[in-house]
């Protein structure tokens, strides 16, 4: 299908392309056995001008958007989702400086992390506050010029590699949703320690710690937005990253299906390549139309994402649902395309097919997101009548 790329979005495309072919593919593999952090590529993204993409140029970005970095998770993606998570979670992190961050802040941090020179991550989970993400329970009490900050994060994304975090914490515990605010917290902050790194079912080349915050001080200039406006900062981050997650769930199945095409031309059964049997054909043409319906929508919500649009929720929301079950579904058919091999550690789809899993679970699980969509429908509908 032609997308109708400008010159410079073929550009990220290919340069993402080629990094995730020379860089990821070879080495995908072993950084999933040893659960290793892929530095190696991050400093060649950083090279490639990847991570500043979406940043604008008076911070040192390329001054892009949503879309070119859909374009470049995807490639990533269709590689390795350790690898492209850990480049995705970055913009994420980043997110809450660049719709909220003022001038100052901006100058203080995009620029490192447009250059790649410093990571970032974005810190809202909790033991008690996931799909729930207004249960935070981390406090930030204010004292003079600064905030204190205690508490626990659960499963964060690039936590311990990243030197810039962005974090959720109650400000006010009367106020519930309302009572919350967002921080910038730098690595090396006095009372900021990291916890356990996780062991993972899938994506195991991207970390995953826990934050611990024990009487963390940090400048009250380091507050993202005005206190109380934590909640929004969060949910305006998260409109933003999760068609980035569909880009995610584009490129494994797209992954899945290549190799599923590549062997099903090669192994032979009743003497014939499998990929001449109708029922083989019908997965394949199923799992092809798919992974395009899923790209033709995440291609069109990341361009109304960059249009300005206010109101991205719902179509946010749809493009990671459709896309990262989509993901689920592909990676599992080329599994089963591919039989006993599929499932042997030999050829690539058994890790996408555990890598894919996890799209249907962060940065809010398919069941919030139909939540949200649902919601939306409801405000609408009462808006209409
Ligand atoms: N943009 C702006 N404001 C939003 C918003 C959005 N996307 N979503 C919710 N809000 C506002 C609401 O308008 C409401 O404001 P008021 O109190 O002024 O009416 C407030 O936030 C609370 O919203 P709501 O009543 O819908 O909250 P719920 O308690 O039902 O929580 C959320 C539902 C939005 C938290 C849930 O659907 C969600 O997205 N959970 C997943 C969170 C997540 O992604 N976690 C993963 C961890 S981060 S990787």
């Amino acid at each position: 299908m032609n997308y109708f790329l400008t010159e410079e979005q073929q550009m990220i495309r290919d340069l993402a392309r080629q990094i995730a072919e020379e860089k990821v593919v070879p080495q995908r593999a072993e950084l999933d056995e040893k659960e290793e952090f892929p530095w190696e590529v991050m400093k060649t993204l950083a090279q490639s001008d990847m991570f500043g993409i979406f940043i604008p140029e008076e911070f040192g970005g390329l001054g892009m958007g949503s879309f070119e970095l859909c374009l470049a998770v995807e490639e990533l993606s269709r590689a390795c989702l350790g690898v492209s998570t850990s480049y995705a979670a970055n913009a994420l992190g980043t997110y809450p400086i660049l719709l909220f961050g003022t001038e100052e802040q901006k100058e203080r941090f995009l620029p490192d992390i447009a250059a790649g020179r410093r990571l970032v991550a974005f810190a809202l989970t909790e033991a008690n506050a996931g799909s729930d993400a207004a249960g935070v329970q981390t406090t930030a009490v204010k004292d003079g010029d600064h905030y204190v900050l205690n508490g626990t994060k659960q499963w964060i994304t690039n936590g311990g590699e990243a030197e810039i975090y962005t974090v959720i914490a109650i400000t006010d515990r009367t106020r519930g949703a309302r009572g919350a605010s967002a921080f910038i917290v730098e690595k090396g902050a006095p009372g900021f320690s990291f916890g356990k790194k996780e062991k993972k079912m899938g994506i195991r080349a991207s970390v995953t710690r826990e934050l611990i915050f024990e009487d963390c001080r940090i400048p009250k200039e380091n507050m993202l937005g005005r206190e109380g406006m934590g909640f929004i900062v969060a949910m305006k981050t998260l409109d933003q990253s999760r068609v980035g997650v569909g880009a995610q769930g584009v490129g494994v199945a797209q992954g899945a299906l290549d190799e599923a095409v590549k062997f099903a031309r090669q192994r032979v059964q009743f003497g014939k390549p499998i990929i001449s049997f109708q029922a083989v054909q019908h997965m394949l043409a199923d799992m092809a139309t798919q992974v395009e319906a899923a790209r033709a929508l995440v291609y069109a919500v990341a361009r109304y994402v960059d249009s300005g649009a206010k109101e991205i929720t719902k179509a946010s929301a749809m493009a990671k649902v459709f896309a990262t079950d989509m993901a689920m579904k592909v990676t599992t058919d080329a599994v089963q395309v591919m039989g006993g091999s599929g499932y042997m550690r030999e050829y690539p789809v058994e890790k996408m097919m555990r890598d894919a899993k996890i799209l249907q679970i962060y940065e809010g699980t398919n069941q919030i997101q139909r939540n949200v969509i649902g919601q939306a429908l409801v405000r609408e509908a009462a808006r209409k009548a």
